[in-house]
């Protein structure tokens, strides 16, 4: 009897932790930050990475500096679509901005994307290491007078960047895209 009763402590205390941990994270966001979290940019160093929509997670390799400003510029190569859209809400092609909640069939889906206050489709960033802090979309970010956006790191790690989508949905999202990423200072 003693023994069912410590199994069974056991089993509420690791529900306990799990619930706890899990409410802890950000919706969309992993729970734990991987080891490796990539190399970092010298100042006026540019690096050039193949970003799909289809990936829910994709790092970049390369390592933010903690307030050191980034350009980042984005070369949509191939049409981005989202099942069957592949126009915004003005009729045109699906780029980095993403698309309205009034683009979509059912609008009440809006509040299963995994940022619910982004677009469906807008290319996000975020740093594992703060992920509450950094995560952003490219709406939040300012637009320089060449079409580049500028960010400040909001910590030392690694970038990562996802298209704003339900979780669990992103094996019928189509596009990439060529994005290079600078250090300006
Ligand atoms: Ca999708």
């Amino acid at each position: 009897m003693v023994e069912i009763k410590k199994i069974a402590k056991c089993v509420l205390t690791f529900c306990i932790v799990t619930f706890i941990l899990s409410s802890c994270s950000f919706p969309g966001i992993r729970l734990y930050e991987s080891s490796f979290q990539g190399e970092p940019l010298n100042i006026g160093e540019e690096k050039n990475v193949h970003f799909f929509t289809k990936d829910p997670n994709f790092d970049t390799g390369i390592n933010l500096q903690s307030g050191a400003r980034y350009t980042m510029d984005i070369s949509i190569l191939s049409y981005w679509i989202d099942q069957v859209y592949d126009e915004n809400e003005n009729g045109e092609p699906i780029d980095e901005k993403g698309f309205a909640n009034s683009v979509m069939r059912y609008e009440w889906l809006a509040s299963t994307k995994r940022s619910p206050d982004h677009n469906w489709f807008e290319l996000m960033l975020y740093q594992s290491r703060c992920s509450r802090d950094s995560l952003r979309g490219v709406s939040d970010l300012e637009v320089d007078d060449s079409g580049s956006y500028n960010f400040v790191a909001a910590c030392d790690g690694e970038l990562t960047l996802f298209v704003n989508d339900s979780r669990g949905f992103y094996g019928n999202n189509v596009g990439y895209a060529n994005i290079s990423l600078s250090r300006a200072n």
